[in-house]
């Protein structure tokens, strides 16, 4: 007997969503697992275990343009060129 009602219920949501009366709601995911839903994600695409800001885009501490999770060298002043690993290239 139970059964029939949850099979009644699941029908009855069925036909609602093929009806376009309940939607899943997409504007709540987190595609990439930062903590910023999609709706108010800048970088939707950050790496995993990268530490991010509140617009989802991941920390530059010293803005060299390599990402806190990939910097070798964190505090390179901003004058300097750097490489891959966000050390200061030698001029
Ligand atoms: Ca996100
Ligand atoms: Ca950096």
């Amino acid at each position: 007997m139970n059964k029939i009602y949850i099979y009644i219920f699941l029908s009855i949501i069925g036909m609602m969503v093929l009806a376009g009366c309940v939607t899943p709601n997409t504007a709540q995911l987190d595609s990439d697992h930062d903590g910023v839903i999609n709706s108010r994600d800048v970088c939707p695409n950050t790496p995993p275990m990268a530490l991010v800001d509140k617009y989802g885009c991941a920390l530059d501490s010293d803005h060299d343009g390599v990402i806190d999770l990939y910097d070798k060298c964190p505090n390179t002043p901003s004058t300097d060129l750097v490489n891959k690993n966000g050390c200061s290239i030698k001029k």
